[in-house]
């Protein structure tokens, strides 16, 4: 139910993305030196610019949009793996849904996950001593033929990695041996930020879409993003504020509205002030 819940709310972000006002919209703002435009504040729908057509491909900031996106994020399950893998106080900090078109999609350059990535990730020479998540929730089948997700193993554990060739995707794949991430509706893929990981192009008739979710320990959340007001409406998260802890606990009221399994006080999943935190015995197997 939950997935189907979430297959039908993830149907109508990509339509609405394709409605004539949004693409319109679009078409009165800039592009950068990659040829992508965004509409600014949250949530916000991206695009590509193909010579004056708009290609979507990503949305931002879902939270805004539907309570769905908000219950997923607290899925009892997603939560007591989250906290079993990082072990420590943690929050969600960005949300984002990709998606490659039938035989439009393109590739997504080679990249490591903030804080790692970019520029500013060469401050970041090591990787952070307690675990960070990216979650991964698919949306629709992903295979080679649609543009899955590609990794390098290993790669994560030394903090930034200087990315050349970052938009040959074919280089990554012969010369790193990365390796392919093919997954179904309702799989969940978990990484490191620091992870280089990057996807090929989607030539093939079957879309392909996933909402992310980027959890963050306290700690690293203390260092990195704790000089904005959380959850900024440009998207950057920043202090867990009051005002942060009530958005963070609406995501539960959520799940109820929407009769959702939630966690209760016998739960190993603790939420407060400082974030999650999984208090339970550890274990490998979540049936
Ligand atoms: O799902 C993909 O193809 C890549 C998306 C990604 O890595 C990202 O948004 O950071």
């Amino acid at each position: 139910m939950e997935l189907s819940l979430l297959q039908k709310a993830v149907n109508k972000v990509i339509e609405s993305a394709h409605s004539k006002k949004e693409i319109e919209r679009h078409t009165k703002l800039e592009t950068n030196k990659f040829g992508y435009s965004n509409s600014g504040l949250l949530p916000r729908h991206l695009y590509y610019n193909n010579d004056g057509e708009y290609i979507y491909h990503r949305s931002e900031g879902l939270w805004h949009l539907s309570p769905i996106f908000k219950a997923i994020t607290v899925n009892p399950k997603l939560l007591t793996i989250l906290g079993q893998l990082i072990g420590d106080r943690f929050l969600p900090t960005i949300d984002s849904l990709v998606c490659k078109v039938p035989k439009n999609g393109r590739p997504v350059i080679w990249h490591q996950d903030p804080p790692y990535g970019g520029q500013e990730g060469s401050k970041f020479n090591e990787t952070h001593q307690i675990p960070n998540v990216i979650s991964d929730i698919y949306i629709n089948k992903s295979t080679m033929d649609n543009g899955c997700l590609y990794a390098l193993p290993g790669a994560h554990l030394n903090g930034h990695y200087p990315i050349e060739n970052e938009h040959d995707h074919e280089y990554f794949k012969r010369e790193k041996n990365a390796v392919p991430l093919e997954m179904e509706p309702g799989d969940i893929n978990f990484h490191n930020p620091s992870l280089p990981h990057g996807s090929g192009p989607n030539n093939s008739d079957n879309i392909r879409s996933t909402f992310y979710v980027h959890w963050c320990n306290k700690n690293l959340f203390m260092d990195y993003y704790n000089h904005f007001e959380y959850m900024h409406s440009d998207g950057l998260p920043g202090k867990f504020t009051e005002k942060g802890y009530e958005f963070i606990k609406d995501f539960f009221s959520c799940r109820k509205a929407l009769c959702l399994e939630t966690y209760d006080d016998k739960s190993n999943i603790n939420l407060n002030k400082n974030g999650f935190k999984y208090t339970g015995v550890p274990r490998f197997s979540i049936s």
